[in-house]
């Protein structure tokens, strides 16, 4: 298969690019085409490595307002409500929710998941229903599954054996939610905890870090010590970390040493967290978004997440996560030329850095053949736009297609 005329990441100029087997074989100008070749023309149109979602929680999704709503906007309200609809969950009930979402994210190009699942849930029927599904949606979706324990691992009854069973189930990865504990204390055992658990079971971590608008809660540090400590590096994810934002700018200073010695992986939820946080601010009211600008201009691997769609934290979405970077550069005020041009990248190659992709992503011969085409030319173009995925290729396989968007005055 060979599809002629595709601007690669904003490239000035086109290329052709030959698919076989799955693979990308050639990548280069003009490629003459085989005898017999099927020929697809992208008419100099976008392509980009397909989308990833680096943080949403797929076993909450589509239940906003079952049994309740959240009032408050707050992340806590939002716990409790998720805790009334945890009595009900089914195998069935997940299933049918995680495929229609998972259907959402392929139309919008996301080829990639990173699933934080409730393991505070003494049946484990998500954890164990999520395990099922990566499987089952393993041609169209890659599925990393985060065991999370939503009401903690100190602070719920048997938090700790459920985390270890929840590894035993197939958890990719372990986390935590220091911020949510009932003390300091409690907070600081939990990461050590999961440290270990990770260390042990050769399991990445991503951790639900401060979210919060707490100047005083102060996971990261932790977080950060012991990944360096113990040599666990970029096999280390902190989400959220809004604390950030209200921490004073001397103790970023000495913090931001230790995370770049750490070399631990950052997921900022701009679309949710400019929901949730600032909840008890009067005016002036906090935006609660990490230093997304700061982080990444000191070198260090920031992504971006949409966290929800339409749950108890997030009464919105609809699987583009072209709606999460257009919020993330506004609220992080990061509208520069080359900033709006390369921002598709905190939902592409930093995000695949953090899921630790390696060789199974991006465009280059010898990869799998995994690429989106938007109609767009670039990517300044398509945010601006919100230009569709005309088509989603995994593998050498089209999973999704959209038509092109017009929309005319008539005059
Ligand atoms: N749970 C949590 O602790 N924080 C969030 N942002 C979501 C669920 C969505
Ligand atoms: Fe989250």
């Amino acid at each position: 298969m060979l599809f002629q005329n595709a601007l690669i990441e904003n490239a000035g100029k086109a290329v052709d690019i030959r698919v076989s087997e799955g693979k990308f074989q050639e990548i280069a100008e003009n490629i003459a085409p085989l005898p017999g070749e099927e020929i697809i023309d992208l008419h100099n149109r976008l392509v980009l490595p397909p989308f990833i979602e680096s943080h949403v929680h797929l076993d909450t999704c589509l239940t906003a307002g079952d049994p309740v709503w959240n009032m408050s906007g707050t992340l806590f309200e939002g716990i409790e409500c998720w805790s009334k609809r945890k009595d009900k969950l089914s195998r069935e009930d997940i299933r049918e929710r995680v495929h229609r979402v998972a259907r959402m994210y392929a139309a919008n190009g996301v080829q990639f998941i990173r699933t934080h699942v409730d393991v505070t849930d003494p049946s484990l029927t998500a954890m164990e229903t999520m395990a099922e599904l990566r499987e089952e949606l393993r041609d169209v979706m890659d599925i990393q599954i985060v065991a999370f324990p939503q009401e903690g691992i100190l602070s719920y009854p048997n938090g700790k054996q459920l985390m270890r069973d929840a590894v035993k189930l197939g958890a990719d990865c372990v986390g935590a939610i220091p911020h949510f504990e009932f003390t300091r204390e409690y907070s600081v055992e939990s990461l050590n905890f999961v440290m270990e658990l990770a260390a042990e079971n050769d399991l990445l971590v991503d951790v639900h870090c401060d979210e919060i608008d707490d100047e005083a809660s102060r996971g990261l540090e932790t977080l950060a010590a012991r990944a360096l400590e113990m040599q666990m590096f970029d096999r280390v994810t902190a989400s959220h970390t809004t604390a950030m934002h209200s921490y004073n700018n001397a103790y970023v200073l000495r913090l931001m040493r230790l995370l770049k010695m750490s070399g631990i992986n950052f997921v900022s939820n701009p679309l949710v967290n400019t929901h949730l946080q600032g909840r008890v601010d009067t005016y002036p009211k906090r935006r609660g978004i990490t230093r997304v600008k700061e982080l990444t201009e000191e070198g260090i691997n920031v992504s971006f997440g949409h966290d929800d769609i339409f749950d108890p934290w997030y009464p919105m979405g609809n699987g583009n996560l072209r709606d999460v970077v257009f919020m993330g550069l506004h609220v992080c005020q990061m509208m520069g030329y080359e900033d709006i041009m390369n921002s598709y990248r905190f939902v592409t190659t930093k995000a695949a850095r953090t899921l630790h992709l390696g060789e199974g992503y991006g465009i280059a011969p010898g990869r799998p053949a995994s690429f989106v085409v938007m109609d767009a030319k670039n990517y300044y173009e398509a945010l601006n736009y919100n230009a569709p995925v005309l088509a989603s290729y995994k593998a050498g396989r089209k999973i999704a297609q959209s038509s092109p968007v017009e929309r005319r005055a008539l005059f």
